[in-house]
């Protein structure tokens, strides 16, 4: 892979399990793996993947009144799902009104008109897909089909993203959560760096841990180098940090292993629990990065395939959106003691490598809400470093290849612990589209109109957030400007040449 490009990937570092190695934050050592882990297309048609997911589902069976399970299905309608991602195509089974709801763009295209809250990376859409498409007439669903998105788009196209932006994105989810319309319950963050600080200390921890706190459960996905780390933020141990199982293409468990991509962590920290995450079937975004570079994948016209603990970590905050619309009541800690307490131990038991053993949604939707589950983790402090956050995965300069460094966010401002760690506790590091002292969204907003009409389902509209542009001085300025991603990767008739809305969609 030529140099430049895996610099920016590392950006992304890792927002991708879906091509099991380059963008996954797994670094040169393995880029020469097969990207994505095929099994030929025998796979779909034997169930695999797909049954895997539609297993979790039918498994959940229905609403428990008065001791037994009602009749009636879950879906997890009523229950928000928020996904910090590359983005959600408007694909069938994604584009049904109501589905996706947009938050702010905060990625390097959201300058880009036609790009934003898209997807021209894949991956997103892939998570989407998951969590909670629905396109019966396409034959596809995912564990949750009755929830709704919330898209958070933070990666480009090739999943370049930096800490900062995810950071706001997270506070930017914890501000909103109770937004008319979104009732934002979970959060996926199949993403990760390979930051070695304390999780005690590292701001992108303390930015979950928050959310966890306010009611938010976190599903982090750990890793896909295989190696004894779980990667941040699902380092911090409040979250419910996933690894992924590998089903071995049959529906039965008692041949599943865990995938051999999962990260095992290590005695102090490692997979709360792992979910089927290999050679998943699930929604494809036409004409996005991974599409037209791993054409391999495609699964008919519709349906994309990948493996990792994105994927598996997509079916536990799908799993979870069934239990919160169940039992509305629970709080983050009681949904992590059913899934720990429930989850079946592989039969090949490896409790640090796959946790508390592979979801178990049935047995979790049966089983009587813990009393005791609140947990005593050393509270974070986020007083640490946002470079060490970054681990080795960094943006960079498109056009000089230096690399976004230092205590700053992508506009170049100071980021400064103790100022940020309160107003982040209090819900307030946001202000309008104002975040770290630099306008990254939409500024005809307040944090007033934002909880009222502004942000209702009928309304929203993507037109508000564009026109923004990026402080020409900046260093995101400088790499984000004038279409040095956009222009070199994507005109001359490919990505530039079509909008979602285009003819890849007929
Ligand atoms: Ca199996
Ligand atoms: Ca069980």
């Amino acid at each position: 892979m030529e140099t430049r490009r895996w610099v920016r990937r590392t950006g992304m570092g890792v927002m991708a399990a879906l091509l099991a190695t380059t963008p996954f934050g797994a670094g040169p050592a393995q880029a020469a793996e097969p990207a994505v882990e095929l099994a030929g297309n025998a796979w779909i048609d034997i169930g695999g993947g797909n049954a895997a997911i539609a297993a979790v589902r039918s498994a959940a069976g229905g609403k428990v009144k008065n001791g037994t399970v009602d009749t009636a299905s879950l879906t997890g309608a009523g229950i928000g799902v928020a996904l910090i991602d590359s983005g959600i195509a408007p694909v069938p089974g994604l584009n049904q009104p109501g589905k996706v709801i947009n938050g702010p763009d905060l990625s390097f295209e959201s300058q880009t008109p036609g790009l934003q809250y898209s997807d021209t990376y894949g991956h997103g859409t892939h998570m989407a897909g998951i969590i909670a498409g629905s396109d019966p007439a396409g034959g596809f669903e995912g564990v949750a089909p009755g929830a709704h998105l919330i898209n958070v788009k933070t990666a480009a196209y090739d999943g370049a993203v930096d800490v900062s932006q995810v950071i706001a994105a997270i506070d930017w989810v914890v501000a909103h959560r109770n937004d008319p319309g979104l009732n934002i319950r979970v959060l996926n963050l199949s993403f990760g760096t390979d930051s070695i600080q304390p999780s005690l200390i590292d701001p992108l921890s303390y930015a979950v841990e928050t959310a966890w706190k306010k009611g938010i459960v976190v599903v982090a996905s750990t890793g896909n180098d295989g190696t004894a780390r779980v990667t941040m933020p699902a380092a911090n141990p409040y979250v419910l940090a996933v690894g992924a199982a590998d089903s071995n293409g049959t529906e039965t468990r008692t041949d599943d292993t865990l995938a051999t991509f999962s990260n095992r962590g290590t005695v102090l920290r490692h997979p709360d629990l792992i979910a089927t995450g290999r050679s998943l079937v699930s929604l494809r975004a036409p004409g996005s990065y991974i599409d037209t570079q791993y054409p391999a994948a495609r699964v008919g016209d519709k349906l994309f395939r990948g493996s990792g603990t994105s994927q598996a970590a997509a079916v536990v905050s799908g799993s979870v959106a069934l239990l919160l619309q169940q039992r509305p009541g629970l709080t983050p800690d009681q949904v992590k003691q059913l899934l720990i307490r429930t989850a079946d131990p592989l039969a090949k038991p490896d409790p640090i490598g796959s946790g508390a053993g592979q979801l178990d949604i049935a047995e979790a939707a049966t089983l009587i809400a813990p009393l005791n589950a609140t947990q005593v983790w050393p509270a974070a402090t986020g007083l640490g470093s946002l470079e060490a956050s970054r681990g080795t995965s960094h943006v960079a300069d498109g056009a000089t290849g230096v690399e976004l460094t230092g205590e700053r966010d992508i506009f170049g401002m100071p980021w400064v612990p103790v100022t940020w760690v309160v107003n982040a506790r209090n819900g307030k590091a946001w202000t309008g589209g104002t975040w770290n002292g630099s306008v990254w969204s939409g500024s005809s907003y307040t944090g007033t109109s934002w909880a009222s009409s502004t942000w209702a389902l009928a309304t929203w509209t993507g037109r508000s957030w564009a026109g923004r542009s990026w402080a020409g001085d900046s260093w995101a300025g400088r790499s984000w400007n004038g279409g040095t991603w956009t222009g070199r990767s994507w005109n001359g008739g490919t990505w530039a040449g079509r909008s979602w809305a285009g003819r890849s969609w007929a």
